[in-house]
């Protein structure tokens, strides 16, 4: 695919001699320091972050996101012409965080996605199960359908796997056993035509492999196994590429992710399948920690709800506590 158009012009006016820009419409593939590029067609183009794309609103740091739907003329009367951003075109939904170094902003991840697959590897399961909850309530809370894969099947038997996630499977998560390394992609390939999804999940987890292996050709940078588990992150931009006749993106590995204007009693509305044992609560503010007369514990202490789940919850209500202390919230 060619980085940039070799002559996107218009024939010169024969009468006054000047060049009609060419409006061109496109999705954002990759942004990096000043520059987007933008797929329009079979071809990118690289734009300018200028102006009024460059500063994002006061609680956002950038207005473009991967994904973003923009409209750009090209006007340069040389060979190596540059597109120029004309207009943002509103999104249909976001994936976005707070932002990791900047916290009261918000920072989108994916724009214009209808799938989240949140990837996981089989080996780390148990310890990436915080992230898995995290992605989840950030799925429901921003309207897009969450798919768990579990990838590197091959390095652990299913029956040690399936406890860990069994509390998804029933709450209605959809989930996909499969293993990049031996090509065994199971149902998943067929999740992506016609959609657009993103690929989140912790570093070193498989995303890009597995990404190669739903589209052979695609070329991701993968990380090396012996730096693996050392926090090392392959992929260090989203980039948004064709893949199984659908669109995904890729992001780099999430370390950690912190919501943004969410209430701590906003947080469990997020637990769909709580809904019944929510309604039994005494107060429709009960964060499900302390509360008198609260459903969810009772259907802890049932067994109708999965208590590992529920501390995790516990855990998850106190780090975005701490979260919210540190910015005076
Ligand atoms: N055994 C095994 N190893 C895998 C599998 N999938 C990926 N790997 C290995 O895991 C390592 C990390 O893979 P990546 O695809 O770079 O992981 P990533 O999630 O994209 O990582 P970041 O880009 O850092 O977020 C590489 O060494 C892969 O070869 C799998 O199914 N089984
Ligand atoms: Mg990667
Ligand atoms: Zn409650």
């Amino acid at each position: 695919m060619r980085q940039k158009i070799a002559s996107g012009l218009v024939p010169p006016d024969e009468v006054c001699g000047t060049y009609e820009p060419m409006e061109l419409s496109g999705t954002v593939v990759r942004l990096h320091g000043h520059h987007a590029w933008v797929r329009s067609g079979e071809t990118e183009y690289m734009c300018a972050v200028r102006g009024k794309f460059k500063q994002g609103k006061r609680k956002e740091r950038s207005p473009l996101a991967v994904g973003d739907r923009v409209r750009f003329t090209l006007n340069n009367d040389t060979d190596d012409s540059e597109g120029v951003l004309q207009e943002l075109l509103e999104r249909t939904t976001e994936l976005y965080r707070a932002h990791p170094r900047f916290p009261r902003q918000r920072q989108v991840l994916g724009a214009n996605i209808e799938l989240l697959v949140i990837v996981t590897g089989a080996d780390m399961l148990s310890e990436q199960l915080l992230t898995v909850d995290r992605l989840l309530i950030s799925a429901y809370s921003q309207g897009l359908t969450p798919i768990l894969v579990v990838n590197k099947t091959d390095l652990r038997p299913r029956s040690e796997i399936e406890p860990l996630v069994r509390c998804y499977a029933d709450g209605g998560v959809e989930i996909e056993y499969v293993s990049a390394e031996t090509g065994d992609l199971g149902a998943l390939s067929a999740r992506f035509k016609d959609h657009t999804a993103v690929f989140a999940g912790p570093s070193g987890v498989g995303k890009s492999s597995l990404m190669n292996a739903l589209e052979p050709g695609l070329g991701l940078r993968v990380g090396e196994v012996d730096k693996v588990g050392e926090g090392k992150h392959t992929t260090t931009h989203a980039s948004l590429v064709p893949m199984a006749g659908g669109l995904v993106i890729d992001t780099p590995g999430v370390r950690d992710f912190g919501f943004w204007n969410l209430e701590l009693h906003e947080i469990s509305l997020y637990y769909p399948d709580w809904q019944q044992a929510r309604e039994q609560c005494k107060f429709n503010t009960c964060t499900h920690r302390h509360e008198p007369s609260c459903g969810v514990k009772a259907g802890v202490e049932s067994g109708d709800i999965d208590n590992a789940r529920y501390q995790r919850y516990l855990t998850i209500l106190r780090e975005t506590w701490n979260e919210q202390q540190k910015l005076g919230y």
